[in-house]
């Protein structure tokens, strides 16, 4: 096992980046709240249907804060699980299946965990049930102090749809017990209107449906936007019981929301053939960090999920070394463009790698295959060693 150590120890302090120095510690002591919008692709930020702003309130934060447009989606079959398990672990999700449900009982260093020697309270909120994703034993084992889960609720017909408690609804009701959280806290928000199959009510339309071959990409804008609607008052509230300045917020789209199979519909949507370098791109979810009093800025870096948690940790101000954290603070100045998703897919700032054709960016057309070999290796390595981790276990030994 240390054997084994040495090797990740030497794959990950090749890539470990120093942080940004204007960055690191911004954010020591706040209150940490990270928001999962449910199947929130990238492609719906700043576009309109009918005239109308899909997501008006997103757009309107991105303005006050870190947006990350080149923010791929690196889940596997764990889908809401699996981002939860990268942004709290820093560690990829398994090629099979839901690490919540394969690898339950592993020892990790989770964030909340970290978090609570910190002082931290820890809680997350969810309007499903307890054992979802073995969310139960998993949230105690990244160090959860409280799970607010569905029985915590008032659920009723009026405020249910879909899979369950609307979004507005959900906010609200969490407040009343975000308002009592012991201060600072780590609280983790999941989101549950927009999820597949897209059902709202009318009533709660804020937008008109998109008209296309596709009842599923119609019925998600008027989806989306009521997550955005919800999300709007969560942060109108955060203010008023006087939380917000205190606050940094982490606002993520979990993972992909309209299924390859609906690509034709997708092509109409944004006027263009959806190749598989197009495919890829809609593999991107939204990526906002919010701190309060800090300027606005998109950093266009190519990343994903597992970036999160050494950029939260440096803007906390504690430091990434001796944690294994696979990604690299987002801030950094130094930071490579780099994302490998859980489908085999590889991208940098120049190349991409995806469905066995190495793709040159600039172009968008497929080029000489040897180009993406450096980002395959890497790739594969990641992977190989994250998987190796949580498949042996390994945490137990550091
Ligand atoms: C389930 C919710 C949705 O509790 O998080 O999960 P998903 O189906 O998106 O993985
Ligand atoms: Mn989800």
């Amino acid at each position: 096992e240390e054997d084994d150590w040495e090797d990740i120890e030497d794959h990950l302090s090749q890539y470990r980046k120093p942080p940004n120095p204007e960055a690191f510690g911004i954010a020591e002591g706040k209150n940490v709240v990270f928001i999962s919008m449910e199947s929130i692709e990238s492609f719906v930020i700043g576009e309109t249907v009918n005239d109308e702003e899909i997501t008006p309130y997103l757009n309107e934060l991105i303005e006050d804060s870190y947006y990350f447009p080149n923010f791929y989606d690196q889940t596997g079959q764990g889908k809401t699980s699996d981002a939860e398990f990268m942004i709290n672990t820093g560690l990829y999700p398994v090629g099979r299946g839901a690490v919540f449900h394969t690898h339950t009982d592993n020892e990790y260093m989770g964030l909340p965990d970290m978090l609570r020697d910190e002082g931290y309270y820890t809680a997350s909120f969810h309007g499903n049930d307890r054992t979802f994703y073995n969310r139960d034993v998993m949230y105690g084992n990244l160090g959860y102090d409280y799970y607010y889960s569905k029985s915590y609720f008032d659920v009723t017909e009026e405020n249910s749809v879909g899979w369950g408690l609307k979004d507005i609804d959900f906010f609200e009701q969490s407040m009343d017990y975000v308002k009592d959280l012991p201060e600072p806290f780590y609280a983790t928000f999941l989101t549950l209107t927009n999820h597949f199959p897209y059902e709202l009510d009318e009533e709660d339309h804020f937008i008109e449906p998109y008209t296309s071959s596709s009842d599923i990409l119609n019925r998600y804008i008027p989806t989306v936007r009521y997550t955005d609607e919800a999300i709007r008052l969560f942060m109108e509230d955060m203010k008023e019981e006087g939380l917000y300045e205190d606050t940094i917020f982490v606002l993520y789209g979990d993972h992909y929301g309209i299924a390859e199979s609906h690509n034709e519909a997708m092509g109409e949507f944004l006027g263009k053939e959806i190749d598989p370098f197009e495919n890829t791109q809609l593999a991107r979810v939204p990526l906002i960090i919010h701190i309060p009093g800090q300027e606005g800025e998109e950093v266009d870096t190519v990343a994903g999920k597992v970036d999160i948690k050494p950029t939260i940790m440096n803007l906390l101000g504690i430091p990434e070394y001796p944690h294994v954290l696979f990604g690299t603070d987002l801030l950094s100045n130094q930071r490579e463009d780099f994302a490998v998703l859980r489908n085999g897919t590889i991208i940098s700032n120049e190349y991409m790698y995806t469905a066995e054709t190495c793709y040159d960016k600039k172009t968008k057309a497929p080029t000489t295959p040897e180009s993406c070999d450096p980002i395959r290796d890497r790739g594969e390595w990641e992977i190989f060693y994250s998987d190796s981790i949580i498949y042996g276990d390994l945490l137990r030994f550091r």
